[in-house]
């Protein structure tokens, strides 16, 4: 017989700060860099309202309540808390999240808190952003304050959202890397500061809140080869070194994967470390690892000579010249917004990232993005439940496979606004009545998929 879930296992959602709260200049939030792109694409929505959780926040968490959520994982908003990233504190943003703190423990929802989710505060990527060095003390002073006025409550952190994500096609997501000359370095660079930053957040966490536990949040998943041809393996070896395994070996290993320094020290892009880094690195330990799952990845063999040109832009973002390239997979289907869709993918993932650390794993994402329509006050997201049933069918077989798996917040708890493709495409199990270009009144409706989690979390109790 089938193992069960655990009986302590956190069924919940998930958000982000910049995609979610809205108010963003509200009551002394400073302006991230969420809040000044320019380059959102044509046809979708900044992130200024969002879904106006700032303003809706309590509504919101009874909704969560309603649906019967163990956990709810969402991030703080750095500018929020800290207006220009250090200095002085905005007490007025603290009070926003002790209310929502205060209010999720009063439901039994545990509040699980990703510190960073791509939203700088600006006047800290004035100063450089994440390529400046300094970065790595403002994020572990921004690590503290955050522990010294949430630690009592909170008992359960995420550094770094999807980091790898970040350094891989980080333009998307609206990060920036300086100057494009030394574009390959200076990724890399970025990367070990943050590295350095998470790392010291870990160790003031565990110095700071005896009980707490705190991990990082990766996006990692099963790269396939795309045929037997032995080139073929190499190729999804590369690529899950690139793509997850170098992000993890990190965080709790304390060491950089040989593959990928090889490769930046054969095209002269080799970053700096300074003295004693290496040591906070192995000295930082994570006691779990978050990740976000949406859908596997198949790599081919790629040549140093490989023309591109037959890839699509995403593909290309996702392939290295030399290394591996991304390409379809032909026995996948695929999301309206032309994602793929692998549940046994996430068996595959959940086994390779326990077998190579060992650590508990705690679903942090996972979630279909499609057009919702709200007809007569209701959605049928028949799509969006047929997605987590597959999902969640798979990570009891993982479970089953001896995987210890904490909990599972899929993307997202209500709709909120997609990194890059505006509130059209929504994830949510509760709709958020706006659009790209009207932001209306921002009523929440209950969709199908909300009466299907609340009676499914009941029924697995
Ligand atoms: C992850 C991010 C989220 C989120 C989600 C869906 O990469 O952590 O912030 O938005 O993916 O992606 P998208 O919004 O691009 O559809």
């Amino acid at each position: 017989m089938l193992n069960k879930f655990p009986k302590d296992f956190l069924w919940g959602g998930s958000t982000s700060a910049y995609q979610f709260e809205g108010g963003w200049n509200s009551d002394g939030k400073g302006p991230s860099t969420q809040d000044v792109r320019t380059n959102i694409p044509e046809g979708t929505t900044d992130f200024k309202v969002a879904s106006d959780h700032y303003h809706n926040w309590k509504e919101d968490v009874d909704l969560m309540a309603e649906m019967g959520f163990k956990s709810y994982r969402f991030s703080i908003s750095w500018s929020r808390i800290l207006p220009k990233g250090y200095g002085e504190i905005n007490e007025k943003g603290v009070e926003f999240y002790n209310n929502l703190i205060n209010y999720l423990l009063e439901k039994n929802i545990e509040p699980i808190i990703t510190m960073y989710h791509f939203d700088l505060p600006n006047a800290l990527e004035e100063k450089g952003g994440w390529l400046n060095r300094d970065i790595i003390s403002y994020f572990e002073n921004y690590s503290k304050v955050l522990f010294e006025r949430f630690g009592d409550r909170v008992k359960k952190w995420l550094t770094i959202n999807e980091q790898n994500v970040m350094i891989i096609f980080g333009e998307v997501v609206g990060i920036s890397f300086g100057d494009k000359e030394n574009r390959l370095k200076n990724t890399y660079q970025v990367n070990h500061h943050m590295m350095m930053a998470s790392a010291k957040a870990m160790i003031a966490c565990h110095e700071m809140i005896k009980d707490a536990k705190i991990g990082p949040a990766p996006n990692i998943n099963a790269i396939y080869p795309n045929s037997n041809h032995p080139e073929d393996q190499i190729a999804a070896f590369n690529m899950s070194v690139f793509r997850n395994w170098f992000y993890l070996d990190c965080y709790v290993k304390g060491i950089y994967n040989p593959l990928v320094i090889k490769y930046l020290e054969k095209n002269n892009a080799m970053f700096s470390i300074e003295e004693g880094d290496l040591n906070t690195l192995k000295h930082a330990k994570p006691d779990f690892i978050a990740f976000n799952y949406y859908s596997s990845a198949t790599a081919a063999i790629s040549q140093e000579d490989d023309d591109f040109n037959e890839l699509t832009n995403q593909q290309k973002l996702r392939s290295i010249v030399g290394v591996y390239k991304q390409i379809k997979n032909p026995n996948l289907q695929k999301t309206e917004f032309g994602w793929e869709i692998d549940p046994v993918g996430l068996r595959s993932t959940l086994r390779e990232i326990y077998d190579r650390y060992n650590l508990p794993l705690l679903i942090t994402e996972n979630g279909i993005g499609g057009y919702d329509e709200l007809i007569d006050g209701q959605v049928n997201d028949d799509y969006r439940i047929n997605y987590y049933e597959k999902h969640i069918e798979q990570m009891l077989l993982a479970i089953n496979d001896g995987v210890e798996l904490m909990g599972y917040n899929p993307w997202s708890a209500i709709d909120l606004v997609s990194t890059h493709e505006g509130i059209k495409k929504r994830y949510g199990f509760v709709y958020v009545d706006r659009t790209d270009d009207d932001i209306k009144e921002c009523k929440r409706y209950r969709k199908k998929s909300f009466f299907w989690y609340k009676e499914f979390i009941k029924n697995t109790k």
